[in-house]
């Protein structure tokens, strides 16, 4: 008898866990491959011609680069994960399977449909999708319907809470379920202003009901979603890092407090902050930008809170296993686990991402990087490391267990996480410099008549980077292929859950309670958005008529 067939049977949340991974990681090696693509374009190879008729432009390309990478994998991964760490560790079942179910059928059927336009190149739109840019409807309503899953998602976990807080009463809530409950909760009410832009805007505007439209609304409400949707990738990332990493590395969790008093100041101050996005954007007042860039400076907050705690965790647990000196700890780290490695190495450049962030985040210093190729650079580091590489050295320990076959090769995975992290290093220092060399984004840069022969070398390094993260991403997925079909040897069955030095019985009931949380969250929006909100909505004239640029 193994772990897994132990009362209550948790078999079905694995098999659902699963169907969501596999719909991640297809998304995730198509979004990767066509990121090859632009890398090698920036280095002057062209292979667009050769995509033909599958991929008609680099803008097409990039749209699906964007939407799979950013929106599809993460969400399809995270619905996946958080379900599975919550059953696990309130060590129940979810409330019901049947419920469960559907929402993966509704999010994956949203999925297909937006995946017909964008395939069709009748959504080239990248993964902003700004107006007056217009799609085809299927793409805006297949991305709802993806919305609306994640909704369900999070009713599956408040009301699996609820029967455990039931049978449960007094006991503070395990930390891993209350880390998945406040990610889908802070998203539920950060996914607001997306639907409310797809509803009453892109969707009629799409369909013909309405002649048309307005890009600073349609921009304003796409950004009350888009910064918080960053936190939306993170946070299960800090899970990892909070409640998994410390055990992976031989210590124990700094504290159990401190790690819910960081959750619940990203519950708070995830969402206020989305004009930070709009620093140039006209008709929104300086004095309301400047308030979300403070609020901006606050969220860091939490962050450096996650920086502290897990670094303090690693060293605990390298000290564990004999480490010494003031940074000599840091080799004693188990390095021959890919799982830890692979998340050390994303906590590393998420540090420079993190520093960079601060940068963009600022009112003034924002105007001589915003749209540029270093925003890329940016965000490469944060989602595309500290969360991808991150989600990637989780599998290596999730995707045997939920097989029940050992992982296929440690080496490979090793040689993947060491890989992804030079190429990202050498492909996101080259996007910075050009970016402050004052290269734009979002361009085929190989077609631009105004490229600059002092760009050439840094160039080229987006093409090296690229590739050696091409070939990182090859490794990982035969790994994870040969695992879940070749691979025999057994595994083990066990989440690597860590206690902590400081327990839960540390911490006061505030912080188990919801709706002062809620409360504060709420008010906190109104203020930061309610004015600009209601005057936009008040005073725009709906007057932008649709077009077709690709
Ligand atoms: C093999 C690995 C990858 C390579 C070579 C790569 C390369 C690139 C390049 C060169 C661009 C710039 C395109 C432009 O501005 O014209 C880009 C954009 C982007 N990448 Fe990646 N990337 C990779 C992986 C990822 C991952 C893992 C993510 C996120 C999970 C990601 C998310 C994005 C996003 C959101 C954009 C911006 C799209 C837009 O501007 O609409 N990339 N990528
Ligand atoms: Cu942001």
């Amino acid at each position: 008898m193994t772990p897994a067939d132990a009362a209550p049977d948790l078999r079905p949340e694995d098999r659902l866990t699963a169907a969501y991974l596999i719909v991640a990681l297809i998304s995730l090696f198509v979004g990767v491959s066509l990121g090859f693509f632009q890398a090698l374009e920036h280095a002057g190879i062209n292979l667009y011609p050769w995509l033909l008729p599958v991929i008609k432009s680099y803008y097409q390309g990039l749209s699906l680069h964007g939407v799979l990478n950013i929106l599809v994998f993460t969400t399809f991964f995270i619905s996946g994960f958080l379900q599975f760490i919550t059953a696990r560790s309130f060590g129940m079942p979810l409330w019901n399977r049947g419920l469960a179910w559907a929402t993966f059928w509704l999010m994956t059927g949203g999925l297909i449909l937006t995946a017909i336009p964008l395939l069709g190149n009748a959504a080239t739109v990248l993964f902003t999708f700004y107006p007056p840019m217009k799609a085809h409807w299927a793409f805006y309503v297949g991305l709802t319907l993806v919305v609306v899953a994640t909704w369900l998602v999070t009713l599956t976990l408040v009301l699996t809470y609820r029967t455990w807080r039931a049978r449960n009463p007094g006991v503070r809530t395990p930390l891993p379920a209350f880390m998945s409950l406040v990610t889908f909760v802070m998203w539920t009410i950060a996914s607001l202003g997306l639907a409310a832009e797809m509803l009453f805007m892109m969707i009629p505007w799409s369909l013909g009901m309405v002649a048309g439209t307005d890009a600073l609304l349609a921009r304003a409400l796409f950004w009350y979603t888009g910064h918080p949707i960053v936190y939306f990738w993170l946070l299960p990332a800090y899970i990892s890092w909070y409640t998994l990493v410390p055990r992976q590395a031989g210590g124990k969790l700094f504290s159990d407090p401190l790690a819910r008093v960081s959750f619940l100041l990203f519950l708070v101050l995830s969402t206020p902050v989305g004009f930070h996005h709009q620093f140039t954007d006209p008709g929104i007042s300086q004095g309301w930008k400047l308030f979300h860039a403070f609020l901006t400076f606050a969220v860091f907050f939490p962050s450096l809170l996650t920086f502290f705690s897990v670094v303090a965790s690693l060293e605990n647990g390298a000290r564990a296993r004999g480490g010494k000196g003031w940074v000599g700890w840091f080799g004693k780290l188990p390095w021959r686990d890919p799982s830890l490695t692979a998340q050390v190495l994303s906590m590393i450049l998420f540090a420079f991402g993190g520093i960079g962030g601060l940068i963009n985040a600022s009112f003034t210093m924002n105007l001589v990087v915003h749209n540029t190729a270093w925003v890329v650079g940016h965000f490469h580091l944060t989602v595309g490391t500290a969360v991808t590489l991150t989600f990637m050295g989780i599998t290596y320990w999730l995707v045997p267990l939920l097989r029940g076959r050992a992982l296929w090769s440690r080496r490979m995975a090793l040689t993947q996480a060491w890989l992804w992290f030079i190429g990202m290093a050498i492909m996101s220092t080259a996007q910075h410099r050009l970016g402050l060399m004052g290269m734009p984004r979002r361009t085929m840069i190989g077609a631009a008549p105004y490229l600059q022969p002092e760009w050439q070398s840094a160039l080229h390094l987006v093409g090296i980077g690229g590739t050696i993260l091409f070939i990182s991403a090859m490794l990982y997925f035969a790994n994870m292929l040969l695992t879940a079909v070749v691979s025999r040897e057994p595994s083990a069955l066990e989440v690597p859950f860590a206690e902590a030095l400081s327990g839960p019985e540390h911490a006061p009931a505030i912080l188990d309670r919801w709706r002062p949380w809620l409360a504060f969250a709420l008010v906190m929006i109104v203020i930061a958005y309610g004015p600009t909100l209601v005057r936009l909505v008040a005073t725009t004239p709906f007057d932008a008529p649709g077009m077709r640029v690709w």
